[in-house]
């Protein structure tokens, strides 16, 4: 990861060849779906809340074409064979494991809404690292959405899909996350932040141009071992739904900043306080971000940047040492702000820079993880792309 980015063109030339060279045949077509990073909003989305992310130019490319029956073949150049797999494996949910699973769940969660799903053989390739919390899986799950929908001539709109990409990781994977990663890839449009409100599912295209601005966003893989990162997310989110409950709310989206120690004051788990003060006041950085940039104030979004990580240190407690190292190494060589992006304990780092302080704010970085003793961090500076869409 040292590129702005990589050409859309490079990666769908491997899935087709992959295509080619498993099946023998040529692809219908290629669907493109990206990973994202989320600027402002964490842990906010299965709290009812905002968040604020944008498409990134790194891509996974499914190539497809129709085949015979209720049967679904995959390749992915990240495997050593590939998964086939029927209408029986795609109805139970949790049959087809691994990577495939995202495959599978889709089938599955299209099936279970009454779609007739096309048999398909799929070869994918993607440059969104796996592992690194940029939504590898979401970028799998829209872009095979994306070509099953196609090839089928199945009446499915963009503002619907999110929520059916978030059953089959749910419902199929087993994973108990929220909309933003399914929504953020689908939806995002180039130039622009996507502000989801994640209760009504409503969203806005906020300008965020950085180029204009001469501003980069550095995204800073931490390559920290995710620690625990399933377990932690789960229990991170059954204390906001007990919280909920105890303050007799439908969601904790429903405290409003004006109330919140009145609501803290009527936990008595300490624990539990602090992470109610972490999802009230990050939708509130969310909306005050949002305020910003509608202003075109980019730069002075910085701070709320910031300030979300502190919290997500402090209260939220799903940082580790080498996430926080890089976010203090970059404020320190002078980014305008910087946090931890994704579900935590682990992944990426973003930091706001001027767009030719990049390389020196990445260097910063790497002395310090040296120092640290951490082994090296990758990054890369990238500018807000589109969501899923099929590319020929
Ligand atoms: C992960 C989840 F998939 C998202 O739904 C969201 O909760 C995020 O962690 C934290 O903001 O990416």
């Amino acid at each position: 990861m040292t590129e702005p980015g990589t050409p859309v063109g490079a990666v769908a030339e491997r899935a087709t060849a992959g295509f080619r060279q498993r099946y023998g045949t040529e692809p219908a077509g290629r669907w493109a779906a990206p990973g994202r990073v989320n600027l402002i909003g964490e842990h906010t989305d299965y709290n009812d809340g905002f968040v604020l992310p944008f498409a990134l130019p790194l891509r996974t490319v499914v190539a497809a074409a129709p085949q015979d029956g209720e049967r679904w073949t995959v390749w992915s150049e990240l495997a050593d064979s590939p998964v086939e797999f029927g209408a029986a494996e795609a109805d139970q949910r949790g049959r087809v494991t691994g990577w495939a699973a995202y495959v599978a769940g889709v089938v599955w969660a299209l099936r279970a809404a009454g779609h007739r799903v096309p048999g398909a053989r799929l070869a994918i390739a993607s440059d969104v690292p796996v592992g690194s919390g940029l939504s590898s899986s979401a970028a799998i799950e829209a872009a095979t959405l994306a070509a099953l929908v196609d090839l089928g001539g199945l009446d499915l709109t963009d503002d619907r899909r999110p929520r059916l990409a978030q059953r089959a990781e749910n419902e199929y994977v087993g994973a108990p996350t929220g909309i933003m990663d399914q929504s953020a890839v689908i939806r995002c449009r180039a130039g622009h932040a996507l502000f989801l409100d994640c209760r009504t599912e409503s969203v806005e295209q906020i300008p965020f141009d950085l180029d204009a601005a001469g501003l980069a966003v550095l995204v800073i893989d931490s390559r920290a071992p995710h620690r625990h990162a399933d377990g932690e997310y789960a229990s991170r989110r059954k204390s906001c739904e007990r919280a909920a409950e105890l303050l007799g709310v439908a969601a904790l989206r429903d405290v409003s900043p004006n109330d919140l120690d009145a609501a803290l004051d009527r936990l008595d788990d300490e624990e539990m306080r602090r992470r109610v003060r972490h999802v009230v006041t990050e939708d509130q950085r969310v909306l005050d971000t949002v305020a910003l940039l509608r202003a075109g104030r980019i730069r002075d979004i910085g701070p709320l940047l910031t300030a979300s990580h502190a919290s997500m240190r402090d209260d939220f407690e799903i940082t580790v040492p080498e996430i926080d190292t890089a976010v203090e190494a970059a404020l320190a060589a002078g980014a305008y702000g910087a946090r931890m992006t994704g579900g935590g304990f682990g992944g990426c780092v973003l930091a706001l820079v001027d767009a030719d302080a990049a390389e020196s704010v990445a260097a910063a970085v790497t002395a310090a993880y040296a120092e640290r003793g951490f082994p090296a961090p990758t990054h890369v500076t990238v500018l807000p792309t589109g969501g899923a869409h099929r590319l020929t």
